[in-house]
């Protein structure tokens, strides 16, 4: 480690920060070249601090992805505003994300409520104006920019498109430039620290997050249960879906069983290129009433 800095190697935890949907689990993607953390159309779908390493020369960055900036109305919600607040007063350096789409109105409460715990954790931040894909001109984002700078003193502004890696690259550039001298936190080839079955639990999850609407997503935990590796090669995965009412665990199920198939078929093939082995995924649901206030239960599930 000490040689580490004496090289003058840099490195350092860069948290990701907005309100939710704003695609901070997508750019945390793009940077590590990897998917360490799901991502959804549905809000609030990132529920840990997941942790995405990327090496380069002389540098390492950490990049911490966080749950979306919002009121904490239960357990759950508490602890993931706490996991912002904790990755941010452990961050080295901030990237702070805002919606170029969702914006066009103005900037939101919500975004100005991030802008603020940003600014008065004094790391230095970089602002990032994400989804201008969506944009019919660029020029669109003028006004958004504007905004932006008028809120706090950034390192840099940046338009992004974090799903099509527009201006990803030199985002990163800038990321390194302002990246103390330090350590190597993690090895070298390790591209998260998540453990195996809470990433499986993830990938699970992000399907049901995309087949199932209105309520019923935010109701939803995964929990593997066992990973078994047969002889024959397949790895059987055994895993619970929970809900917190009947009628929930009905609408997973769907008709005939037909959405826990869907969900159980889609997970399956991101889990078989995560593990590079066949699997045969075992899906159940089960109804557990309150999980999201149970401090036990979130624990299991790395919360
Ligand atoms: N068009 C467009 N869509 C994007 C972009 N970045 C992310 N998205 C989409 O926006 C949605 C939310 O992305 P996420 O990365 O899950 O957002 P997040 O900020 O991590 O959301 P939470 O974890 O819920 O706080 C997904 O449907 C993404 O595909 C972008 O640059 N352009
Ligand atoms: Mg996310």
């Amino acid at each position: 480690m000490i040689e580490d800095s004496r090289n003058g190697f840099k490195s350092g935890f860069v948290a990701v920060l907005g309100r939710p949907n704003v695609g901070k689990s997508t750019l945390v993607n793009q940077l590590v070249g990897a998917k360490v953390s799901i991502t959804s159309p549905r809000p609030q779908t990132t529920r840990g601090p997941i942790r995405g390493v990327r090496n380069g020369p002389g540098y390492q960055a950490v990049f911490v992805d966080t749950p979306g900036s919002q009121k904490p109305r239960d357990t759950l919600r508490s602890r993931m505003q706490q996991q912002v607040l904790d990755s941010l007063s452990e961050s080295d350096v901030v990237l702070l994300l805002f919606d170029a789409e969702g914006a066009k109105k103005g900037l939101g409460t919500g975004d100005r409520y991030v802008a603020r715990l940003v600014a008065e954790s004094g790391a230095p931040a970089i602002a990032c104006i994400n989804k201008v894909d969506l944009l019919r001109d660029p020029s669109e984002a003028f006004p958004i920019v504007e905004e932006v700078s008028n809120l706090a003193e950034y390192e840099d502004v940046f338009l992004l498109s974090a799903k099509e890696g527009l201006n990803v690259e030199p985002l990163m550039e800038t990321v390194v430039g302002l990246l103390p001298p330090g350590p190597h936190y993690f090895p070298e080839g390790a591209v998260t620290d998540y453990p195996e079955s809470l990433i499986l639990a993830e990938y699970i999850r992000e399907k049901a997050l995309n087949v199932l609407r209105e309520e019923v997503p935010h109701a939803i935990a995964v929990e593997i249960d066992e990973v078994e590796r047969k002889d024959s090669g397949v790895t059987v995965v055994y895993a619970i879906i929970h809900a917190e009412r009947a009628s929930q665990r009905m609408i997973v199920l769907g008709k005939n069983g037909k959405t826990i198939k869907q969900i159980g078929t889609e997970a399956r093939r991101d889990v078989e290129r995560l593990l590079g082995t066949r699997i045969y995924l075992d899906l159940k649901v089960k109804v557990t009433p309150g999980w999201r206030n149970d401090p036990r239960f979130l624990e299991r599930l790395g919360l």
